[in-house]
């Protein structure tokens, strides 16, 4: 896959994609956003691909926000069509997909950055980076469901003060508030999301599959509780559901099909 404004490359089941837009400290243009979505399609349909480590390029940003410059002369229909697409086949679509996402913020995450590592299902921190929803202070209030899911995570007290002051919190400040998972030295930050991933990896793939979705529902104006019930009648016609159960019984490691 060619991309202009992004990286991407699979190692081990585990796609690595690397927003690349050093100079613009990786802001999300209309073209990043169209190939972001086009990535994330490509995850959630390739069998080979067991989870996703989402980046910034350098050292200084995860993404910065939404491009300031290209949308500063938009009108609301122009807003509104930006708006369409990246909610369906960027946001959700990670958010709703199958396969695990982690968020490795690698410095700046603010606006539509920090909403695109909130629509990750896990977030790692370099204790350099800082986050932030500074919308308000362009008139705006996040649009890409970062009112909802900054909620979400910290409740509603802390994500009104984020949002209302635009204040960033620093990495250590976030992983208080739940915010992030964890944080690290710059240096381990992809290790430590491999880490993460090489746990999940050895997991029956349709159970991980059944669980984020268990998992957003719940978070969800959905009955998150019938969809667990769902989900999980579901793990017991897989074939991974009997070698595990198997496995268990045999005293043995098991060996996940997918199936
Ligand atoms: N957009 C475009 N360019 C950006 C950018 C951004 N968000 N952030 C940084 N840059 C560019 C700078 O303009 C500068 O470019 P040159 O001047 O070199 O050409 C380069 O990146 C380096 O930035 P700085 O020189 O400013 O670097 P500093 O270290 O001084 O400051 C900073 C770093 C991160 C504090 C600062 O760059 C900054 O405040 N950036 C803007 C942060 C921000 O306000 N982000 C939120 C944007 S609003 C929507 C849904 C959601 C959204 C939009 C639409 N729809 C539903 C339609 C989301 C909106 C947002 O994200």
């Amino acid at each position: 896959m060619a991309y202009q404004n992004l990286t991407s490359e699979i190692k081990e089941n585990i796609l690595y994609v690397t927003i690349n837009r050093e100079k613009a400290l990786n802001a999300l243009n209309k073209d990043t956003l169209a190939e972001l979505a086009d990535v994330i399609a490509f995850a959630n349909k390739t069998e080979q691909v067991r989870g996703v480590i989402l980046t910034g390029a350098g050292e200084k940003a995860f993404v910065a926000g939404a491009d300031i410059k290209e949308f500063s002369d938009y009108n609301g229909k122009q807003g509104e069509d930006l708006a369409k697409g990246g909610h369906d086949l960027v946001f959700n679509a990670i958010e709703n997909s199958s396969k695990p996402f982690i968020a490795a913020i690698n410095g700046f995450a603010l606006g539509g950055g920090l909403e695109l590592a909130m629509a990750c299902h896990m977030r790692i921190a370099s204790d350099q980076a800082k986050l932030g929803l500074p919308e308000v202070t362009l008139g705006l209030i996040p649009g890409y469901g970062g009112t909802q899911r900054l909620t979400q995570l910290v409740g509603k007290g802390k994500a009104i003060e984020m949002i209302t002051t635009a204040n960033m919190v620093t990495a250590s400040e976030a992983e208080k508030i739940g915010l992030v998972n964890y944080v690290v030295p710059q240096a381990d930050l992809i290790s430590k999301a491999e880490e993460i991933m090489n746990a999940i990896k050895q997991r029956a793939p349709l159970a991980i599959s059944a669980a984020i979705k268990s998992v957003v529902a719940a978070v969800k104006n959905s009955d998150g509780y019938a969809t667990e019930i769902e989900e999980f009648g579901k793990c017991f016609e897989t074939a991974d559901f009997k070698e595990g159960v198997t496995a268990f019984i045999e005293k043995r490691k098991a060996n996940f099909s997918g199936k």
